[in-house]
């Protein structure tokens, strides 16, 4: 008996009434799947849990921060250790040093570093921090990478602004984009050429080092290359934006995997294991400009919050100890075959863009290597697919232009169970 969702309708048209678009944030807001978000009362393990107690296999797992699944009893316990010492002081704690200290420890490229409330404050920080270390105004951004809404990022961005074909936001002055050089990424020559044009007035480059916020996008060596050469050759900044990838593809992140030592790096989703954690850090004579130390200026009332940091704490602890890297590579692999397998034999025509554990279902016969190709999608039959597997208990990312999130508490039967109503979705798509 496929799911159905009056009760997520009418709770859904009352949000709306108080809250714009009924969501607190747009990637939720079902806009390219088409229909209405699926509101959702409890999680455990795996498994999201809608307000009709209806069970979904979740691959949206917070948009990556549920690596270790969901009410982990590590990181549970670690905040029932702490709640009844009070929500937030405003003043240094020790566990704000044990998660700095375990975040330096895991990401060596990572000597000192600031905790935030988001991976948008934590980018927009680093950017701030970038322009004020090297005394210069542009900044290189790529076509489809999504650094939150920042207003100098946000634009051709990625994720829910791809999603919403709103690639500039109204609001984003044209003094804070001219300072935005945009290029595709994956191209090594177009980084080459925008150094050789404006070396010298570029402050930094921020990127994806596996792109998430246009689907699944691995980089190329090439790019890599470019990337590191360019911003050494002309004393830039390299700031990679780890808040999806880091911890997620290796305890030390992507620059791990791809052997980067990016200048500074920007984290979040992982790091606060559900509650909210961002923070950006790197080479400590970079980081003394920020103050007190320096004069870059950047404050939180609530950065380092006791519970979020416990939550934090816990979930890297246990990567660290028991890193889940290898099952979740192996979920993803078995994931993309078992899908392109079923798609093909339906006739319906896919790729799958894969980094490690990271992966996106893309419908289309283009493999995609940059935003011209994911453009090429057809999000009409990702919609359809969408509300399939939705019918069917398997909850995806609700837009083409997102990362499917495995969890270490996916067990082999759930990977199964997608497969099957993946074959079920495809084959009624062709009806
Ligand atoms: P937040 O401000 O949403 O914590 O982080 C912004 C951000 C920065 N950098 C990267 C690489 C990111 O992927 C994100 C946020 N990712 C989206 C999902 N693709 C968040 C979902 C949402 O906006 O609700």
């Amino acid at each position: 008996m496929p799911y159905h969702f009056e009760k997520s309708k009418e709770e859904f048209s009352r949000a709306q009434q108080v809250i714009p678009g009924g969501v607190n944030s747009p990637a939720r807001a079902f806009g390219s799947v088409g229909g209405e978000p699926i509101l959702i009362d409890r999680a455990e393990g795996a498994y999201l849990f809608d307000i009709q107690g209806q069970k979904y296999i979740d691959y949206v797992g917070s948009w990556g921060p549920m690596i270790l699944g969901h009410c982990h009893p590590a990181v549970t316990e670690a905040l029932h250790k702490v709640i009844d010492k009070g929500t937030s002081y405003g003043a240094p704690t020790i566990a704000e040093t044990e998660l700095a200290e375990k975040i330096t420890h895991m990401v060596p490229s990572i000597e000192k570093v600031r905790l935030v409330n988001s991976g948008t404050e934590a980018t927009m920080s680093a950017l701030r921090l970038a322009r004020g270390y090297t005394a210069r105004e542009k900044v290189i951004k790529f076509i489809g990478n999504y650094h939150g809404h920042v207003d100098s990022l946000l634009v051709a961005a990625g994720s829910a602004a791809a999603t919403l074909g709103v690639p500039d936001s109204p609001g984003v002055t044209q003094g804070t984009a001219q300072d935005t050089i945009l290029l595709p990424y994956n191209s090594s020559e177009a980084v080459e050429q925008a150094f050789s044009k404006h070396g010298s007035e570029i402050a930094a480059v921020i990127f994806e080092p596996v792109a998430g916020n246009m689907g699944c996008v691995p980089p190329t060596q090439p790019f890599l290359n470019a990337l590191k050469k360019e911003t050494y050759k002309h004393e830039a900044l390299l700031i990679c934006d780890e808040v999806m990838t880091g911890f997620r593809v290796a305890t030390g992140g992507a620059q791990q995997i791809y052997n980067l030592t990016p200048d500074l790096t920007t984290l979040g989703k992982i790091v606060g294991g559900g509650l909210p954690v961002g923070a950006y850090g790197g080479r400590a004579e970079v980081m003394d400009h920020v103050l007190p130390v320096g004069k870059v200026f950047q404050a939180g009332t609530l950065s380092g919050n006791p519970l979020a940091t416990a939550a934090g704490l816990a979930t890297l602890s246990q990567l660290e100890t028991n890193p889940p890297y290898q099952q979740l590579e192996e979920a993803a692999n078995y994931l993309r075959e078992g899908l392109l397998e079923r798609a093909k034999k339906e006739g319906v025509e896919c790729t799958v863009g894969q980094a490690g554990p990271m992966l996106t279902l893309f419908f289309g016969a283009t493999p995609v290597q940059n935003w011209e190709d994911a453009a090429k999608c057809n999000t009409r039959e990702y919609g359809k697919f969408f509300w399939k597997m939705a019918e069917r208990g398997v909850y995806l990312p609700c837009s083409q232009y997102e990362v499917w999130f495995l969890s270490q508490a996916h067990t082999d039967d759930d990977l199964a169970a997608t497969l099957e109503a993946a074959g079920e979705a495809f084959a009624q798509m062709k009806k």
